[in-house]
């Protein structure tokens, strides 16, 4: 493991860097990691990355309504998914997590039914596409409003303190999310609480169209935690290894009873924000090919090549597994089929109440008919 309880510096004007953009090592302590932990990073990027791209096809063939592209997040994703324990601690993600889910080990299938909204979807297709939630792996359903689960991660965060689990809880969102108030209820109330929970920004500089520069004043999202006592970390998302480190690091702080910190991993969004957007409308194409040149799947490739654990044949073969697994789990998803329209009327109420009752007759009344 990374350096296991190194502190890392809070409110860097730099962000923290293990990796160089040329895959250098550049930390001043050894990454510790085995070759099959530094893959496995590897692999869990690149299957976000050509889930990413299934589910532009998806999209675009109009199997489903919605996606928001998670390209260029990917090192932060699968940091982040390393950075807990799984099916321990609780994940209250965001809808451009589908890299996180996945790396959190939410099945391909249930990421595509969701997507497609049919019967192979645990929450029944009443969710929006790119909403997931896993009961089983302690992960919260996406909620669509902005900086809403805030407030319900501190709460989660709160409990476990009372109960002594010795759980966390991981909350992700984008740079804009952090000027709702939501946002600041909640960071506040964790801090005064000491809560075990870390908030975490995939900082990608836009909110839908808008800038980060027109959205916020603060130099940087890591900065705004000083105002609620805690500590913030600038971070090079890009860098998988930074920001796996320091994720966990906050994590760990957080379960001695360390109290909440704000991690800012600074990312780009490759594609648009949504289905539903054209980025080319207020992003230069300059921008979008410097963008483009940082990958952070490259950047690891490179790390990966110095370490002697890549080469062109072995990641080919990886390619093709995963896109392998990917098909598979779309046909399995797509076999699903339509999910019973009654379902709507469940799992709202423990008892459904009359007015319900009537207007589920009502429905079963018509789909016969
Ligand atoms: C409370 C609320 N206001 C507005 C919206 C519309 N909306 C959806 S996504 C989004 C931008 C959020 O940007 P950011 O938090 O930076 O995350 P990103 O999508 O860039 O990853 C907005 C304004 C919403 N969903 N909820």
């Amino acid at each position: 493991m990374v350096q296991e309880r190194a502190a890392f510096p809070t409110f860097s004007q730099e962000p923290i860097r293990l990796i160089d953009p040329d895959g250098r090592w550049v930390a001043p302590f050894p990454h510790g990691l085995s070759a099959q932990e530094l893959r496995r990073f590897y692999r869990d990027m690149l299957a976000a990355r050509l889930l990413d791209e299934k589910l532009v096809v998806l999209v675009r063939t109009g199997k489903t309504s919605f996606i928001a592209p998670h390209a260029g997040h990917e090192a932060a994703q699968v940091g982040i998914a390393h950075a807990l324990q799984r099916g321990h601690d609780w994940l209250f993600p965001y809808y451009r997590d589908l890299g996180l889910v996945l790396a959190m080990g939410v099945p391909l299938p249930e990421i595509f039914g969701q997507t497609l909204g049919n019967a192979a979807d645990p929450a029944k297709g009443r969710q929006m596409p790119s909403h997931p939630g896993s009961r089983s792996l302690n992960i919260f359903t996406v909620c669509s409003a902005i900086a809403s689960h805030i407030p319900p991660a501190v709460g989660a965060a709160i409990s476990m303190k009372l109960r002594r689990t010795g759980q966390v809880a991981v909350c992700t969102f984008g740079d804009g999310a952090t000027s709702e108030g939501d946002w600041h209820a909640g960071v506040n109330f964790a801090a005064v609480q000491r809560a075990p929970v870390v908030f975490v920004c995939e900082n990608n500089r836009y909110a839908i169209s808008v800038n980060i520069a027109q959205q916020t004043a603060s130099e940087n999202i890591a900065i705004k935690a000083k105002a609620y006592g805690i500590p913030g970390y600038h971070v090079d998302g890009l860098d998988v290894l930074a920001s796996y480190s320091v994720v966990r690091y906050a994590v760990e702080r957080a379960r001695a009873g360390e109290g909440p910190s704000l991690v800012e991993l600074v990312v780009h969004r490759f594609g648009p924000h949504s289905s539903a957007d054209d980025d080319t409308r207020y992003k230069s194409k300059e921008e979008l090919s410097a963008e483009r040149r940082q990958d952070p799947l490259l950047r690891y490739q490179r790390f990966l090549e110095r370490e002697g654990l890549w080469d062109a044949q072995w990641a080919n073969e990886l390619r093709l597994e995963i896109a392998k697994e990917l098909e598979a789990a779309l046909q399995e998803a797509q076999a699903a089929g339509e999910p019973d329209p009654l379902q709507m009327f469940d799992d709202v109420f423990a008892a459904r109440p009359w007015h319900l009752e009537e207007q589920r007759r009502l429905l079963a009344e018509e789909l016969e008919a």
